[in-house]
This record gives structure tokens, sequence and C-alpha cells, in this order.
């Protein structure tokens, strides 16, 4: 056994290291400054109850300083005494791969580097969660209990070893330690071959006139969708376009909305366009879905997997219960009533799906910012939701589009749309929040401010959301204010909890509408009142000088 030196730093405590909506995200220089990513690292092992002879699971979605921050983690993970640190080939893990690898291998948890779909360089993101033994994102109490223990670091301990290479699958010893580096997509994959008809999903993608793109955007879900669509289900080669991961993300923004997965939107927005097109995030989490110039929303595409869940094997039993996060649209709402399942509403993160899934109170969930996932894992997962997809059109042979218009018909549609305003102060965005919190908190204000605004329809109620997780009875505050209107529509605001630098304020506005008719129109004409509405009650052109969203979806 060789003999390993541990070495231990003197430092002094950051007091910036709470994690947010997923995990500690930085600027990559920030995090690079001496000693931030160790104590941080040091803070998640000292919250732990016993690395001792456990087992760490680390990757990262391959951006810019993946593989520096790595060698840092499995050198520190040697010194906390882990006596196995599994580790993804080339240091990469995709999100619901490392929560699948987690939950397979039963490890103690694992560390994922990720800023998710920000986008990554070294002027860009980088970030750290910890996931915890049941495959999901740190619980609050965990997170909370890891800054507490970051704000009073002093030291922390790194062995003196060679760096791993991460670049060869096998088994490495460092002292006490075995680090194993395995293939990123094989448990992944085998995982996909429990779930789904592969032969169903084979048969469709090799149909002449069934046409699929799917745009890893540069990212991690490259190695995935190749191994799993082109591979596994023999689907030509080329049908994943960007599926290459580049620490820079080839200096794009790997977020699979209208705005960003440009090349597929250009693709798709075509009458000749790809019957199925979708795309994945940074590392791996979210998606979008396309038709053949149709574009799905997240809430839709959550509420359509959910109504067709038993068409696929995994789900043919039928599902325990489905939940949404607040901001989400009622479309999930509304299957869960005719299919007489509970449906939870959650805060925003996937954080608080783990307790409702553990418990199996829930098998399938979902939020409007391109997160679906189900029971299989405890993270979102990008690539899982295309699979559903696929294994959907394989059994109702429709286009996408008529299966969305269909699910319209049968549930009602509900109008949806996000505006978010990047780059606020966090003084802008504390003013604005704060005056709508006044404004929710009194129902004489928020009534003569609707009315004030011209609005015909009557506030039903107004709230900052609070949640009680009916699991453990934890209670999360201040999730959120909500409008309430009569006619069942709503106006949401938050603070976006993801962002590096400054606010970004987002607006979520709904409105559901079950006459048939009307169906067809578009979403921001459709909702242009509640749009203003919803200007109108935050204040936001006086608080901010803002008239106009930097990104709409
Ligand atoms: C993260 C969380 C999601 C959450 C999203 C929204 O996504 O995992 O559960 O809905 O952030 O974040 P914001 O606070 O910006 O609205 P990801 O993909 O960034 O990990």
């Amino acid at each position: 056994m060789d003999e390993m030196t541990i070495q231990t730093i003197r430092t002094q405590p950051f007091s910036d290291q709470k994690p947010g909506t997923s995990g500690l995200r930085k600027k990559t220089r920030y995090f690079q400054q001496p000693h931030y990513l160790e104590n941080f690292v040091q803070a998640i092992f000292n919250t732990l109850e016993s690395p001792v002879g456990a087992t760490l699971a680390v990757g990262g979605d391959g951006r810019y300083f993946n593989r520096e921050a790595i060698q840092i983690i499995l050198k520190m993970a040697v010194a906390a005494g882990f006596s196995e640190v599994i580790v993804g080939q080339y240091g990469f893990l995709s999100t619901p791969a490392a929560s699948c690898v987690i939950r397979k291998y039963r490890t103690l948890g694992g560390i994922v580097l990720s800023a998710s779909h920000n986008p990554g360089g070294p002027d860009e993101d980088f970030g750290v969660k910890f996931n915890a033994a049941n495959g999901g994102p740190a619980p609050e109490g965990l997170t909370e209990a890891i800054y507490a223990a970051s704000r009073s670091l002093e030291q922390y301990r790194i062995a003196e070893m060679a760096d791993v290479d991460i670049d060869t699958c096998g088994d490495y010893r460092r002292g006490e330690t075995r680090i194993r580096v395995i293939d990123p997509v094989e448990d992944y994959l085998e995982l996909m071959r429990k779930l789904f008809d592969f032969e169903k999903i084979a048969n469709l993608l090799q149909q002449p006139d069934f046409t699929f793109c799917f745009d890893a955007m540069h990212a991690i879900t490259g190695i995935y969708a190749k191994a799993l669509f082109e591979q596994a289900l023999g689907a030509p080669a080329g049908t994943v376009i960007n599926g290459t991961p580049l620490p820079d993300f080839g200096g794009g923004h790997p977020d699979p909305n209208l705005a960003h997965a440009e090349e597929l939107v250009h693709r798709m927005f075509r009458a000749d366009g790809p019957v199925l097109g979708a795309a994945s995030d940074g590392d791996g989490d979210r998606n979008m879905i396309l038709g053949r110039e149709f574009y799905v929303t997240p809430s839709d595409s959550v509420a359509v997997i959910a109504a067709n869940a038993t068409l696929i094997p995994a789900y043919r039993k039928g599902l325990a219960g489905v939940a949404r996060s607040m901001p989400t649209s009622c479309a999930l709402d509304a299957v869960a009533n005719k299919l007489g399942l509970a449906c939870y509403e959650t805060p925003t993160g996937w954080k608080f799906f783990g307790n409702l899934l553990d418990a199996g109170k829930i098998t399938i969930c979902g939020e409007e910012s391109f997160g679906t996932g189900s029971d299989h894992v405890r993270e979102k997962d990008g690539i899982w939701a295309v699979m559903c997809w696929l294994n959907i059109l394989a059994e109702r042979q429709q286009s996408v589009a008529d299966i969305v218009k269909a699910h319209w018909a049968a549930y009602g549609r509900s109008y949806y749309t996000r505006h978010d305003y990047e780059g606020l102060s966090n003084e802008q965005g504390a003013a604005i929040m704060l005056h709508l919190r006044a404004l929710a908190a009194s129902s004489e204000q928020a009534i003569a401010a609707v009315a004030e605004a011209g609005h015909a329809i009557a506030l039903a109620s107004a709230d900052d959301f609070a949640y009680t997780d009916p699991v453990d009875a934890s209670v999360s505050r201040q999730q959120g204010v909500r409008f309430l209107f009569a006619d069942g529509a709503r106006v949401v605001y938050r603070l976006s909890g993801t962002g590096t630098v400054g606010a970004t304020l987002r607006i979520y506005v709904e409105k559901p509408e079950p006459n048939l008719a009307r169906h067809d129109e578009d979403t921001q004409t459709y909702l242009a009142d509640l749009i203003r509405l919803a200007g109108h009650l935050s204040h936001l052109e006086a608080l901010s000088g803002r008239t106009e969203p930097t990104v709409i979806t």
C-alpha cells in the first residue's frame, strides 16, 4: 500500500458559499481563486456523517475547469478517507447519469460539477452540487448545513498524490482509496433499456418518413445521445447535432429553449423539418421538445407524458401521483384530476421532488424550466423525456402537434408564458419583490391595484407561496408571489436562484382555456392583458426602468 501524505492547509472561510436553487454557482475565475473550491468541498465532507470507508461519485458536464476541479476533489476525497471514488471517464457524468450511478452503486452521495445551462469558459460560469445517497440534489437542510460548515472552516485536507488518469477506464489505488474510472454512459443506457420499448422505438427511428433531430448544444448529452439514439436504437448518423462536448459549449449558451437552441429551431420551423426535435442543456437534465413547426411548452410536455404514461413499459401499471413546481402551468393538474391522481405543488427546485419520489407518492414530475423526470433517478432527465416522447410517438403514430392538440381537446389548454428580466441589480430585484410581497399581503391594496389596471376579472387570492413538505413537514417560505384570478388565471413572480450576477426577475403568466375553438391562438397575444397587468402590479418600470423582457419562453 502506498504511503499517502495528507496535507492540512490553513484557510479562511468565504462568506458566500450558500448554494442556490441547484448548488453553488459562481464565475469560473472566482471558483479558481486559491482555496475557494477546496473550502466548499471540505465543507461538504465535514457535513457528511462518515466519509471514512464510504463511496463517493464524481463527475461533471465537461465545462472549462471540470478536469482540474476533479483532480482536486479526488485528492481531497482520498484525504477524507473514502474507500472508493467512482468517477466518469474524462470527468464526464451528466446530472441524471450521476444520479443513476449514485443509486446503482449505493454511494454516500456524489459531487457534480456543473453550472447547468449557464455558459462555460474562463469568463463564464462554474458550479458544484452535492447529491445525496438517494441520487437527488441535497435537500435544504443539508445545503444549509454545508453553508454553515463553510462559514467556520479553518482548514482543509488534501492528499499529495499524482493526478489520476481520468481518460482511461480502470481502477487506480491511492493510499487506502480505490478510484474507479467508469464509462459515463453504460449504466445510464442500461437503465433506459429497463424503462422503454427499445424495439418499438428502433422501428420508429428506422421508418423512412420519421425524422428526428437531437441538439446536444456541444454539451454533455452528445455522448449519451449518440450511444442511445444512433448506436443502440439505429437512428441515422447525424441525428445528433452539436454532439461533441466542448469546455465552452462552442461559445454558446447551452439552454434548450427557443432563444438559445437556434440551430434546432431553424431546422424544425420549416414545412420539411424533422418530425421530432429535441435539445438538452449543459449537464443533460433539461430538455426542449419540438414537433415540425410546433413548440411544446415544458408544462404541456410533462402533462402529455403523464397522460400517456401507460404506453411506456416502465409506467404501464399507472402512476402513483404527479407533481409540478408552483410556477409550472396547471396542465398537469388537469391530467391528475381526470385520472384521479394526487398532484403536488412544490417550490421551484428539483430537490423538492426528492421526498415525494422516495416516499412513493409520485412517479412523474416536471417544471416549467424545461425539467421533466420520474422515479427512475432523482434528477430531472433530458434524455429520458425525449425517450418518453419517442415511445409515445411509436405507439400513437401521430405527429407531435396532433398529440398535443388532442391533449388540449381532452384536458383543456393552459396558455402559458414566462418573461425573464435578466441583469437587474440585486437592489432592483429586491425592491420589486418587497413591493409585491406587501401588495399580496393586503387584499384591499391588491384588489385596488388590479382594478386600477383595468383588469375585468376579479382577484381570487394573492400570497407568497409557502410549502410544507408532506413527508418530513419541513416548511419553505417566500417561494414566489402569486396573484390568482377568478377565471383560473395566475401571475407569479420570483427571483431566479441560478444566476451568478445581479438578479433575474421571472414573471410567469397563465390562463386556462377550456374552449376548443380558442386553442389555436398566439400565446403572447392571448395573454397580452395579463402580461400588461403583471407589469403594472410589480411597478416594474418604475422600480427597474425596464419595459421589455430579455427572454420569453
Ligand atoms: C435548476 C433546478 C430546477 C429549477 C431551475 C430554475 O435547474 O434544478 O429545479 O427549476 O433551476 O431555476 P431558477 O431559480 O433560475 O428559476 P438547473 O437546470 O439550472 O439545474
